[in-house]
């Protein structure tokens, strides 16, 4: 790029311009008058405008890094969760007022609007909702950073129910086209799979190795503007999308072969055809490692090949980059630079190796042993021969290190290779992760502490500066600017609109919660929410609830050791015992329980827990005795855009899994800023939220994570806690006698084996606790003053929670990049 280059013109921010604009596009781009355009075509012509608004940010921030070569972070995620673009869109371009005034001077509704976007859904869960408010907080922060991740023609799968069963369908994001991305098919880059590798000795008679790859897939990649908040930023987002290199054999097709004509085609782009549906339990699918390989190979060769200068020394790459390696799903990453330095380049492995470990940082995800990938040697060695090799090198110099250092510990040397030899011979990624990256961290500080002292402790007794925590954080523009545009603008009447990019003054709205007043409108804007929640309900599903019980929220994705069933043993308690006359109905607070949750596909028995809250939500929902008092709605498909609804109707948060096992949650941080109470355990982030938000605020119950390893280690008896407990055993009973299954004693009966068999997660054993805890929550409800109180100070004292915040930690812990300000 010339610096000459006159930088593009800003639009104007008046109705006038953005109507001229915008007309321009429904006319030239979509080719369409108004008085004929459909829905579709007005979003889409609306989006198109937005975005010619951030494209001054956008060019300018790409010059800049260009001309300056500031230190990125190249966050590389399988997974980017982003939700909704044109709401963000607005915000970060500052187009609110103005497109809404436009749009209705044109006889449009703006929010009508908003309902045709179908989000995008890159991704299955918190992990990737993470990676999307990381990139959202750095861009508003004014870091320098790229996302790089896989644009999936079908993301999560879209969840219906049938006769109360999970039953899955693809999500066509795509169908209507999207708006919001730039292909660069110019750009694609070459991936290798499969064949072997040789050696061979180059002109100036130096020996390599030569990776011989069977088939090649092009990436396409596609870029997604990541505008920040409050600032001219406009970073990217880099998502790409497998193309077959030779589309299809003619002369087959021609000779009648159509079939095999496109097979190629077909193996390629198989590649990003569909997000795996997984949860936290990996099934050894080949096809996720090529996607896995298929864009760190196409990340790594782009930012080495397309974003650094063609003269750049290499030798420096660490001043210019790290790459944050989400989870292990990009841990191939490691291998792969070592092959484009050693293989591609000539460089010696201790030049090669020396900068491959300065430019790593690994965190993880999970304490479940279970979820920590591992791959075959057979898959892995098939797929990327070479990769293999190298992985092979890189753990016969650690173990040598550690024999050095711990003589005669072959215990420990096998603990700690990067090669699992049981049950088969497998890469253990977290392993090569913490190997390679200069850095690891949990995402919470429990979370960080477990991972240091049980999951990889061999690890940081041997390298302690390496272990570092940064607790998780989500972005307060969408999660509560956007979401809660009410109780934000009472926010911002009381304390300015400073908090937007500094969610610590948050604190500042806490003396307001000793103000009747203030709890008052508090209290009708959350009230408000409900109402707007339930209407959304109504419309999106046909559930009908009542506008003003209480909200109880339990969203997540379904899995045994966030325990749905728990929650699940509360609501069936309530009702055998309101049923047996053990409780008078007239005492119980009007509640509405919702659930949102999807289940692997694979996961059989969390698709029977989904039947059986479906199960017993339509016998009470259809229990004309309880008067309406309960009600239990299963929205299916929940995603980011229920979530933006519900979240700010919600006034009790769920948190409830079993002490030790939930990394951290980011749903607990989204509810407790908008003023939900927390019922939760001592786990994951929930830990740091009820020390900010204190314990008088807070609904704490169960076993800590101590009390959890203790009564592991003395032996657990589920049964033996069914025995004992009255309450729980009539709730489990009425399950068995078949009174959500209309008498049928069999079909819910997994879940009650898995629950009084091994009760992996020991729901049983916190359920006293819980139903204990879940009545102080409803006398303290009763006292509406001091219900309203501690919500006002949950969001006061939960500014910590933002993610602007967990990208400032990382920069001081980890990366050591810098803010870059847009000076224009
Ligand atoms: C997760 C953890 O389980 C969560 O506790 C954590 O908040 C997020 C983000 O750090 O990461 N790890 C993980 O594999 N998932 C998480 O949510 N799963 C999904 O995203 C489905």
């Amino acid at each position: 790029m010339n610096d000459m280059t006159p930088p593009v013109a800003a639009r104007e921010h008046t109705v006038e311009s953005f109507t001229r604009e915008f007309l321009r596009e429904l006319n030239f781009g979509r080719g369409v008058d108004l008085d004929r355009a459909s829905a579709n075509d007005k979003y889409m012509a609306l989006a198109r405008t937005v975005r010619h608004y951030l494209m001054t940010g956008w060019l300018e921030t790409l010059r800049n890094q260009y001309r300056d070569q500031a230190k990125v972070v190249a966050y590389l995620s399988a997974e980017f969760l982003l939700g909704r673009q044109l709401d963000n869109n607005l915000l970060t371009s500052n187009l609110e007022g103005i497109a809404r005034e436009s749009l209705d001077q044109l006889g449009i509704s703006l929010d009508d609007l908003r309902e045709v976007e179908i989000e995008p859904g890159l991704g299955n869960g918190g992990l990737g909702r993470l990676a999307a408010c990381f990139i959202d907080s750095l861009a508003t922060l004014d870091v320098p950073c790229i996302g790089y991740g896989i644009r999936y023609e079908y993301g999560i799968f879209k969840q219906a129910f049938v006769d109360g069963h999970q039953v899955e369908k693809p999500d066509t994001w795509l169908a209507l086209g999207s708006p919001w991305e730039f292909p660069h098919p110019e750009n694609a880059v070459t991936v290798g799979f499969g064949g072997h590798v040789e050696d061979v000795t180059d002109e100036d008679g130096v020996k390599r190795r030569d990776w011989v790859p069977a088939s090649v897939v092009n990436g396409v990649p596609y870029n997604y503007m990541v505008p920040g908040y409050g600032t001219n930023r406009v970073n990217t987002l880099r998502l790409w999308s497998a193309r077959a290199p030779k589309a299809f054999n003619l002369q087959v097709f021609n000779e009648g072969g159509y079939e095999e004509a496109v097979k190629n085609q077909t193996f390629a782009e198989n590649i990003s055809k569909v997000l795996y549906p997984e949860d936290s339990t990996p099934q050894g699918k080949e096809l996720r490692l090529q996607q896995q390989y298929f864009f760190v190979a196409c990340s790594i060769a782009d930012f080495l090949c397309n974003v650094l200068p063609q003269d750049f020394d290499l030798h420096r790459l660490p001043d210019r980059i790290t790459w944050q390696l989400n989870d292990t799903h990009p841990v191939i990453a490691v291998p792969e630079l070592m092959r484009q330095l050693v293989d591609l380049r000539g460089w010696t492995w201790e030049d090669a190796w020396g900068v491959t470990q300065k430019v790593f940082a690994y965190t993880c995800h999970t304490l479940l042993p279970e979820a920590l990938e591992v791959w075959p040697v057979d898959l892995l060695g098939k797929l990327l021969p070479r990769h293999l090799e190298i992985i092979y090198r890189i753990n016969e110099l650690f173990l040598e290190e550690l024999r050095d250092t711990y003589p005669g510990d072959e215990l420990k040397v096998r603990h700690m290779s990067i090669i699992a030899e049981h049950p088969v011979r497998a890469v253990r990624m977290a392993h090569l992760a913490t190997v390679a990256g200069f850095k690891v961290n949990g995402v919470a500080a429990l979370h960080s502490e477990l991972l240091r002292d049980k999951v990889l402790s061999d690890f940081a007794q041997l390298w302690p500066e390496k272990f570092t925590n940064v607790t998780n954080g989500v972005t307060p523009r969408r999660f509560v600017r956007i979401a809660n545009p009410s109780m934000s603008g009472l926010v911002t009447e009381a304390i300015g609109d400073g908090w937007i990019k500094d969610l610590s003054q948050l604190s500042r709205l806490e003396p307001l919660a000793e103000d009747a007043e203030f709890r008052r409108r508090f209290r009708d804007i959350k009230a408000a929410n409900k109402v707007e929640f339930a209407r959304v309900l109504k419309e999106r599903d046909g559930i009908e609830i009542a506008g003003d019980a209480m909200v109880d929220a339990m969203v997540k994705r379904l899995h045994e050791y966030k325990r749905q069933t728990l929650k699940l043993l509360h609501i069936v308690s309530l009702y055998q015992r309101i049923g047996s006359g053990a409780l008078p109905l007239e005492s119980v607070t009007p509640r509405t329980f919702v659930f949102g949750a999807k289940a692997a596909p694979g996961y059989a028995l969390a698709k029977q827990i989904i039947a059986l809250i479906n199960a017993v939500g339509s016998t009470i929902n259809a229990d004309a005795s309880l008067e309406g008092r309960l009600k239990v709605a299963f929205p299916a498909n929940y995603n980011v855009t229920l979530a933006e609804k519900l979240i700010p109707a919600a006034d009790l948060s769920e948190q409830i899994s079993l002490a030790g096992k939930e990394a951290s949650g980011t749903g607990n941080m989204k509810f407790a800023l908008n003023g939900a109470l927390t019922i939760g355990t001592d786990d994951g982030a929930n830990v740091e939220i009820r020390e900010l938000v204190g314990d008088e605020n807070f609904f704490l119950f169960g076993m800590s994570e101590p009390e959890v390893a203790d009564l592991e280690a003395s032996g657990y008896s589920p049964e033996a806690v069914y025995a004992s407990d009255p309450d729980l055993k009539a709730a489990i009973d009425l399950i068995s006698s078949g009174a959500f299954s209309g008498g049928d004693r069999t079909l819910h009966e997994p879940v009650i084996a898995a629950l009084l068999g091994e009760d992996r997660f020991m729901a049983l054993a916190d359920f006293r606790s819980y139903v204990d805890a879940q009545d102080r929550v409803e006398a303290y409800y009763g006292d509406f003053e001091a219900w309203s109180r501690s919500a006002i100070l949950n969001v006061a004292r939960s500014g910590f929670f933002s993610s602007d915040r967990s990208m400032v930690d990382y920069m001081d812990r980890i990366w050591g990049a810098k803010p870059v300000k847009q000076n224009f």
